[in-house]
C-alpha cells in the first residue's frame, strides 16, 4: 500500500447532504438500508465512489431504480457507480457480521452473545464497514436513524441526535428513530443496542436548553457511573463558562462498554466508552482512576464543540480536535484540582511517552505529512504535543485574547470541516496577532533541545542569558528549522528571593516570557545586583527539553525557594538525574547529597502539600533515564534508580519514614478530597521508600494496609509494592485479591498489571503463566493492555531481557492477537521503540525478532506499518 499524503488532499468530488439509514439489528447477521442524498462538486467530474469494507451487498438502486451489474462495482473496498447525478438518491442493502467482529471497529458485540450488547466504533473509518459512504471527515451529512430489533433482547435502542419517535412491531419487535439536525462527519456516527440500564439527571445549559443526561451501563454496574455523571455535569458547567460553550441537543448519551479499542469516543449526542474511563468507586478504583474518569468525561464532552461543530477537514488534521481537547481538558482538570500538580502529572507523561516517540523511528509532526493506517496516528505526538502546541498559543494571546480566538474560531468554522491554518488564522485575527511562525511547530517533529548559559557581570550589574535551540533530525526530516520558544523566566538570588527583571529598559514584574526564534539569542537583564539563579520554562513554558548547567546548589536552591510549583519539582528532578548520574561516575557524590539534604528539608517542611512533596520525592523514571542515554541497559537504569532511592529512604531514616507513615494511616472511609487524596499518595511513597532500607517491616506493613485498607488506592498500592519487591506476603495477596475481585474485570486487569510490572527476569515467567490463566484473554483490550502493554511499555528492565526472550515471547503475542484486532496490534507493537538505542546484545536481539515479526505472511496494514516504521 502506498501512503496517503497531505499534500495529495482533494475536496469531495461527491458529498452527501441526508442520510436515511435503517438498522435491523441482530446478534450475529445485521441489515443496513441507507438513502444517501448526494451533491456533487460542479467542478470536479469524477464518477460516484463510495467507501465500503466487508459488507455484503443485498440490493442497490439509484434514484428508484435497481441498478443493473454494469452500473456499479464493488472491489477492493471500493464500490463504483455509474450514473449519478446532483441531487441523485442512491440506496443500498448491505449485511454485516457483528459477533464475528473481533477488530471492534464498525458494529460489533460487546460481552457474550447471549446477554452482550450492540454497538459501534467509527472513528476513524469505521463507518465504512456499516454502509457505503463517502467516509472521510469533510463529508457532513445529517442523520436520521431507523433501529429494529427484538425486544425482549434488545429493550434499548440508542443512536446519535434527538430521539424522533419509538414503537412496537409485529413478531415482538420494536422500533426507535432518532434525528441529528447539527450535520456531522460520518466517523461521529453511532448506534447502541442491548440490555441496559440507566441513571439519569436533568440539566439546564446556561443558554436554557433542558437536557436530559444519561449514562447507560450494564446492570451490575450501574451503580458505579454516578460519579461520572456528576463529572459530566461539572464539564458543562465549566465550558459553560471557560469558553461560552452550550451543549446543543436535548439528550445525552453515555454508554459504557468493557471492550474498547482506546479510552472512549465523542460520537454526536451517543459517547462511548471504555468502561476503565466510565466506572468509580472507592473498593475498585483509585485516586488515579477517579481523576482520569473526570478528566476523559470532561475530554469527551469538549470534543462536542471542538471536533463535533467544528470537525477536521482530512484526518491530518487530527490535532486540531485533539490538541485543542487534551488541552482544554488538561485546564478543566487543573481547575478541579490542583494546577501544579496538573502540570507535574501531564509534563511527566509528556516525557515518558512522546519525548521516546519524536526521538525515535516512529517521530512524526503533530501534523503528520503521510500515513498509511490512520488509526496508527492516535498518539502522544498529536495529543500530548498537540496539546502544548496550543497552551503555547494561549500562554502568547493570554487568557481573554485566547478567549476572544476561540470565539471566533467557532463563529466562523461551526458547522464545518477546518485545518490548523484554520485555527491559527482566527486565533491570529481575533488579536491582529500574526501566529503563522507557530505552524512549524506543527510540521517538524523532534523535540528542541534548548541550551541555556547565563553569564553574570558584577561591575555592570548585567546578567546576560544565552539560549540556543537545536532539534536533532529525525526519519524524513534531516534539516531543522528553529521554532519559536516562549521560555518564562524569572531570577533568583543567593537567599532564594526573587529579583525584579529589567529588560530592553523596561521594568517588569518578577516573571517575564521571552520568544526564542533563532538558532542562537542572547537576553541582556540589566541591574541585577548579584549573582542570580535563573528559574527557566517555568510552568514547562514549551515542549522541549532544557539543557543547563545547573550546579546542584543551583538546583536545590530552587528546588526550596521556586515559586512556581512545577519548576520547584523540575528542579528536584534536575537535581535526582545528577544525582543518578553521579552513582556510576568516579566518586562525585555532591549532586546526591545535595538531592537527599534537599528533599529532607522537603521532608520535614509542613508548608509542602503532601502530593507534591510525594512527587518531589519521586525521581524520573526509568524511561526517562533511558531517553537520556545514547545506549540503554535496562537493567543497568533500574537497578541504579532503586540505588538512588535506597539513598534517599537512608538520608531521610527508617524511622522518619516510619513515623510519617503512622501519622498518614487514613480512616475506615475513603474520603475523595484532596487532602486525602493527597495523604494516600505520599502514604505509598513513603512506605515504597521505607521498603528500602527496613524491608521486612514494610513489607509487614503493607500486608496489613491491604487487609485494611478502606479503598483500591491504599489496597493497591500495599499488593503493588509486595508483588514487585517478591515479597513472601505476595502470594497470599494476589491470592486474595483474586477472589474478591472475581467478577470485576476492571479490578482483575490491575491484577495482571501489576504482576506484568515485576521488575527483571523474573516478568517473564509471570507473563507466560498468565497468559495462559483462564481469566487471559486477547479478545479483549483492557486485559491484552494489562498483561502485554505493562509487561512492554512500563517494565522496562523486564521485556529487554538480554536474553532476548520477551522480545521474542511478546512478538508471538502480537502476531496472534493481530489477527483478532490488528488496532491493538499495532499499538502494542511500538513498546519495540528505541531498540535502535539499546546496548548492542539487546539491540541485536530486538532487530532479529523484529525482521522475523516483519517477514510474517498476512499482518495487519496496522502492524506492518509500525514494524515497517520502527524498523527503519
Ligand atoms: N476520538 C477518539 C479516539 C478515536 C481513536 C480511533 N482509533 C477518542 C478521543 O480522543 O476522544
Ligand atoms: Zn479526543
Amino acid at each position: 500500500v502506498s501512503p496517503i499524503r497531505l499534500s495529495d488532499y482533494r475536496r469531495p468530488a461527491w458529498t452527501v447532504d441526508t442520510v436515511e439509514l435503517d438498522v435491523d439489528l441482530e446478534i450475529d447477521t445485521t441489515e443496513i438500508t441507507s438513502r444517501l442524498s448526494l451533491r456533487r462538486d460542479p467542478a470536479q467530474s469524477l464518477p460516484l465512489r463510495l467507501d465500503g469494507e466487508n459488507l455484503e451487498l443485498l440490493a442497490i438502486s439509484l434514484d428508484g431504480r435497481p441498478l443493473d451489474a454494469a452500473d456499479y462495482r464493488y472491489e477492493n473496498s471500493v464500490l463504483d457507480v455509474v450514473g449519478a447525478h446532483d441531487g441523485s438518491m442512491l440506496e443500498t442493502r448491505v449485511r454485516v457480521r457483528p459477533s464475528a467482529n473481533t477488530a471492534l471497529e464498525g458494529l460489533y458485540l460487546s460481552g457474550p452473545r447471549e446477554t452482550g450488547f450492540l454497538l459501534t466504533q467509527c472513528e476513524a473509518e469505521g463507518f465504512r464497514h456499516i454502509t457505503f459512504f463517502p467516509d472521510r471527515p469533510d463529508v457532513l451529512a445529517r442523520y436520521t436513524v431507523t433501529l429494529r430489533a427484538e425486544q425482549a433482547r434488545f429493550p434499548v435502542l440508542l443512536a446519535g441526535g434527538n430521539p424522533d419517535g419509538a414503537g412496537e412491531l409485529a413478531d415482538g419487535r420494536h422500533w426507535a428513530r432518532f434525528v441529528d439536525p447539527y450535520p456531522k462527519p460520518s466517523y461521529l456516527f453511532a448506534l447502541v443496542a442491548g440490555r441496559l440500564e440507566s441513571i439519569r439527571r436533568d440539566y439546564v445549559t446556561a443558554d436554557g436548553r433542558k437536557v436530559e443526561l444519561v449514562m447507560w451501563s450494564e446492570a451490575n454496574v450501574i451503580d458505579r457511573c454516578h460519579y461520572a455523571l456528576d463529572a459530566l455535569e461539572r464539564s458543562m458547567r465549566w465550558d459553560e463558562r471557560a469558553y461560552g460553550r452550550n451543549y446543543d441537543l436535548d439528550v445525552f448519551h453515555v454508554v459504557a462498554t468493557h471492550d474498547f479499542n482506546m479510552g472512549a469516543m465523542e460520537n454526536k449526542g451517543l459517547n462511548v466508552f471504555n468502561a476503565k474511563y466510565l466506572l468509580a468507586d472507592p473498593d475498585s478504583s483509585t485516586d488515579e482512576e477517579y481523576r482520569a474518569v473526570e478528566a476523559v468525561v470532561a475530554h469527551e464532552y469538549f470534543h462536542n464543540w471542538t471536533g463535533n461543530r467544528v470537525t477536521c477537514r482530512d484526518w491530518f488534521q487530527l490535532s486540531l480536535k485533539e490538541g485543542l481537547t487534551v488541552f482544554r481538558e488538561q485546564q478543566f482538570s487543573a481547575d478541579m484540582n490542583s494546577a501544579p500538580l496538573k502540570r507535574i502529572e501531564d509534563v511527566s507523561l509528556l516525557r515518558r511517552t512522546q519525548f521516546p516517540e519524536d526521538a525515535g523511528p516512529l517521530a512524526h509532526p503533530v501534523r503528520p505529512a503521510e500515513y498509511r493506517e490512520i488509526n496508527n496516528f492516535y498518539t502522544a505526538t498529536v495529543y500530548e504535543k498537540g496539546s502544548e502546541l496550543v497552551r503555547m498559543l494561549a500562554g502568547h494571546l493570554g487568557q481573554d485574547g485566547f478567549r476572544r480566538g476561540t470565539d471566533l474560531y467557532f463563529d466562523r468554522h461551526d458547522g464545518h470541516a477546518a485545518t490548523i491554518e484554520d485555527f491559527l488564522a482566527a486565533l491570529g485575527d481575533a488579536n491582529h496577532i500574526d501566529l503563522k511562525p507557530y505552524l512549524a511547530w506543527y510540521a517538524q517533529s523532534g523535540t528542541p533541545r534548548l541550551h541555556a548559559r547565563g553569564e553574570y557581570d558584577a561591575a555592570r550589574r548585567e546578567y546576560t542569558l544565552t539560549l540556543s535551540q537545536l532539534t536533532r533530525a529525525t526519519p524524513g526530516q534531516p534539516e531543522k528549522l528553529p521554532l519559536p520558544i516562549p521560555v518564562k523566566l524569572a531570577l533568583f538570588d543567593q537567599h532564594g528571593r526573587m529579583l525584579p527583571l529589567h529588560l530592553d529598559g523596561q521594568t517588569v514584574e518578577t516573571e517575564k516570557v521571552v520568544v526564542v526564534d533563532k538558532a542562537s539569542q542572547r537576553f541582556v537583564l540589566r541591574d541585577v545586583p548579584s549573582h542570580p539563579v535563573p528559574s527557566l520554562l517555568r510552568g514547562f513554558s514549551a515542549p522541549v527539553v532544557l539543557e543547563c548547567d545547573y550546579t546542584p546548589t543551583e538546583l536545590a536552591l530552587l528546588l526550596a525557594h521556586d515559586a512556581d510549583g512545577f519548576n520547584r519539582w523540575e528542579a528536584g528532578q534536575q537535581l535526582a538525574a545528577l544525582a543518578f548520574d553521579s552513582l556510576h561516575g568516579a566518586g562525585h557524590s555532591a549532586a546526591c547529597k545535595a538531592w537527599c539534604d534537599a528533599l529532607a528539608a522537603s521532608f520535614e517542611n509542613p508548608a509542602i502539600d503532601d502530593a507534591l512533596l510525594a512527587d518531589l520525592l519521586t525521581p524520573p523514571g526509568e524511561i526517562e533515564f533511558a531517553d537520556r542515554q545514547s545506549e540503554v541497559d535496562p537493567a543497568k537504569i533500574h537497578a541504579q534508580r532503586q540505588e538512588l532511592q535506597r539513598r534517599l529512604a537512608q538520608r531521610l531514616g527508617a524511622n522518619a519514614l516510619l513515623d510519617r507513615y503512622n501519622m498518614l494511616s487514613s480512616g475506615s472511609e475513603v474520603q475523595l478530597d484532596a487532602a486525602s487524596q493527597a495523604k494516600r499518595r505520599l502514604k505509598r511513597r513513603v512506605l515504597e521508600l521505607l521498603a528500602l532500607v527496613d524491608t521486612d517491616q514494610a513489607h509487614a506493613l503493607a500486608a496489613r494496609q491491604y487487609e485494611t485498607a478502606a479503598g483500591m488506592t491504599d489496597r493497591l498500592a500495599a499488593l503493588g509494592l509486595l508483588v514487585r519487591d517478591r515479597a513472601p506476603q505476595a502470594a497470599a495477596v494476589l491470592a486474595d485479591f483474586r477472589r474478591r475481585y472475581a467478577d470485576n474485570p476492571l479490578a482483575l486487569d490491575k491484577w495482571f498489571a501489576e504482576q506484568a510490572k515485576v521488575p527483571g527476569e523474573p516478568a517473564l515467567a509471570n507473563v507466560m503463566q498468565l497468559e495462559s490463566d483462564p481469566a487471559f484473554t486477547l479478545k479483549n483490550p483492557n486485559r491484552a493492555r494489562s498483561l502485554l502493554g505493562n509487561f512492554a511499555s512500563a517494565n522496562p528492565s523486564g521485556f529487554h531481557r538480554a536474553d532476548g526472550l520477551g522480545y521474542r515471547f511478546f512478538a508471538e503475542q502480537l502476531a496472534e492477537l493481530d489477527a483478532l484486532n490488528p488496532q491493538i496490534a499495532a499499538r502494542l507493537a511500538t513498546a519495540f521503540n528505541g531498540w535502535q538505542r539499546l546496548e548492542p546484545v539487546r539491540r541485536e536481539a530486538a532487530h532479529t525478532t523484529l525482521q522475523g515479526l516483519a517477514g510474517r505472511e498476512g499482518l495487519s496494514r496496522n502492524l506492518s506499518e509500525i514494524i515497517g516504521n520502527v524498523l527503519q
